[in-house]
């Protein structure tokens, strides 16, 4: 088993529910969800010009290789009516690999750990929150001390919660 951390975001329409839908998608994914942050709303970076996201992140557990967790993520995506339209533009879902374990990898469709992750305060806050002493494999610095550079950006947390299992009672 190894300890994974993905990040979500979501800026087109039922931004929560998308959020939501995933962390259900996730098990029947083969990963099995062990803690989730809480809920940030965030300003584009990068391509500036679309609406605000919600992000957040989950730690999770999952015997798949990073490159299998990789095609199953995408196809959740897919299944949740992800459409490629514009690079880095509006999305209903996205689902990124942030950390796998410790692993360092470098092939055409899957660069680990995210590359950007260490300049985006809206996948360190939330990160930060599961694992703040966590240390970058290749960064060498924690969480935390990653954080603590990019709070030029704004962030804010949000009263939402994603519940990581339906009761499936009435
Ligand atoms: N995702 C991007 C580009 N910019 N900005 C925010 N605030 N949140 C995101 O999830 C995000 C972004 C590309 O995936
Ligand atoms: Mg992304
Ligand atoms: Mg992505």
């Amino acid at each position: 088993m190894t300890t994974v951390y993905l990040s979500l975001g979501s800026n087109l329409g039922d931004r929560e529910r998308h959020l939501q839908r995933v962390i259900e998608g996730l098990d029947s994914a083969g990963l099995q969800v062990l803690r989730i942050s809480s809920v940030f709303e965030t300003d584009p970076v990068g391509k500036l010009d679309q609406p605000r996201f919600l992000n957040a992140v989950v730690e999770a557990r999952t015997t798949l290789l990073p490159r299998q967790l990789l095609a199953r993520t995408a196809k959740l995506e897919r299944r949740l009516g992800r459409k490629r339209l514009v690079d880095k533009g509006p999305r209903t879902i996205d689902i990124d690999i942030l950390l796998y374990g410790g692993a360092i990898v470098n092939t055409r469709d899957l660069t680990l750990p995210h590359p950007r992750m260490t300049e985006r305060r809206f996948v360190l806050e939330p990160l930060a929150e599961l694992t703040p002493g966590l240390r970058h494999p290749i960064a060498r610095r924690t969480i935390a001390e990653l954080l603590a550079c990019t709070m030029s950006q704004d962030c804010r947390k949000t009263g939402i919660e994603l519940r990581v299992h339906q009761t499936g009672m009435p």
